[in-house]
């Protein structure tokens, strides 16, 4: 709470404006508007070796059918508690074991997921059913239908990405009621049948019209691209795929972004800073990022955020491995509001 009694004026004038729902400006404009951009968010990276173990627990000690999404939140330590990783985005680690089902339902917030680890669970997505390998994407986009299954063996645990800290601050947060969930009516995604190679779009869709047309972006196809990029681009070129809408370039959901970075063995691009911020997630190899003050050494699984205006520099730290680095952010919501800027350090 901004406190913003003028200590100067008569009491009696502060406790007139007070009981009128009234308060001077001229207390607050510098927290309302400060020179330098602020965010309590912090850098922070969350180790698998740590989480791992505490998921297998979860599925231990929580049967699905309470939990109906069995997640552990990865709260950033600036934010007071808040079930949020930066002001705007929420993430996420769910894990499903073999045989489980978690429910039907749709929410306002957009979400998405990055699979972590295990083989055999699926993302039905408006009735399309959505394989989930490990480093797979899959998008909920606002108000579709999702539910999760488990045909498979072994625990399947991935990282959920959500707008909702952002939804919730314009008071949008709604979810459905859950129901069990439908079969699916395809047995595939679009990503196996209709967009399988860049530049190329179906003539005729065969799945239904819903503005979403690529739900699932599998990381076979993700890896082949950046290993293929890697392999021409000069070594001060950085190597880089933002996910996007197929038939329009836009970005996979209204208000999240994703892409994902190819680092060469001791490569360590410029570092930058926006005002978006980011989640990343490490798919493969190992490595460090420095974001604003903050070194934060990171191995494959590992999960760290960059908040907003803060520089960030990643640096491959294997000698002969690559390394990969997946990352969703707000920048789609960013520049929607006319809120979007960006600076390289010189
Ligand atoms: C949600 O619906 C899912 O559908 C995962 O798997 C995480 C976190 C907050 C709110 C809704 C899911 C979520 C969520």
């Amino acid at each position: 709470m901004l406190t913003t009694r003028d200590a100067s004026l008569p009491p009696a004038y502060s406790e007139t404006l007070e009981a009128l729902s009234v308060g001077p400006l001229w207390t607050a404009l510098h927290v309302l508007l400060p020179n330098e951009r602020v965010t309590s968010a912090v850098p922070h990276r969350w180790r698998w070796r740590d989480l791992g173990p505490l998921l297998l627990e979860a599925a231990r000690l929580v049967p699905i059918e309470q939990a109906e999404r069995r997640v552990l939140v990865l709260k950033n330590p600036g934010l007071g508690g808040a079930y949020a990783v930066t002001s705007t985005l929420f993430a996420g680690l769910q894990i499903i074991l073999p045989g489980e089902a978690a429910p039907s339902h749709h929410h306002t917030p957009a979400a998405l997921r990055l699979v972590v680890q295990g083989r055999g669970a699926f993302t039905t997505v408006d009735g399309v059913k959505c394989a989930m390998e490990p480093g797979d994407l899959i998008i909920t986009p606002p108000m579709r239908w999702h539910d999760h299954g488990h045909e498979g063996s072994e625990p399947v645990v991935w990282l959920d990405g959500l707008d909702i800290p952002l939804v919730r601050s314009v008071d949008a947060s709604w979810a459905s009621k859950m129901r069990p969930a439908r079969p699916p009516s395809t047995s595939i995604d679009s990503s196996q049948d209709e967009f399988t190679a860049a530049g190329l779009v179906p003539r005729r869709s065969r799945y239904a019209d819903t503005g979403y047309p690529q739900v699932r972006w599998p990381w076979a196809t993700v890896r082949r691209a950046l290993a293929s990029m890697a392999a021409a681009a000069p070594a001060d070129q950085p190597v880089a795929l933002s996910y996007v809408n197929p038939k329009t370039g836009a970005p996979p959901l209204p208000t999240m972004g994703c892409e994902c970075q190819w680092l060469r063995p001791g490569e360590a691009p410029r570092a930058a800073r926006s005002t978006a911020s980011a989640v990343y997630y490490v798919l493969e190899g190992r490595g460090e990022s420095r974001i604003g003050d903050a070194l934060l050494a990171w191995e494959e699984g590992d999960t760290f955020v960059a908040p907003p205006w803060h520089f960030v520099e990643h640096r491959n730290a294997a000698p002969s491995a690559p390394a990969c680095l997946f990352q969703f952010n707000d920048e789609p919501a960013l520049r929607a509001l006319g809120l979007w800027g960006e600076e390289t350090r010189a």
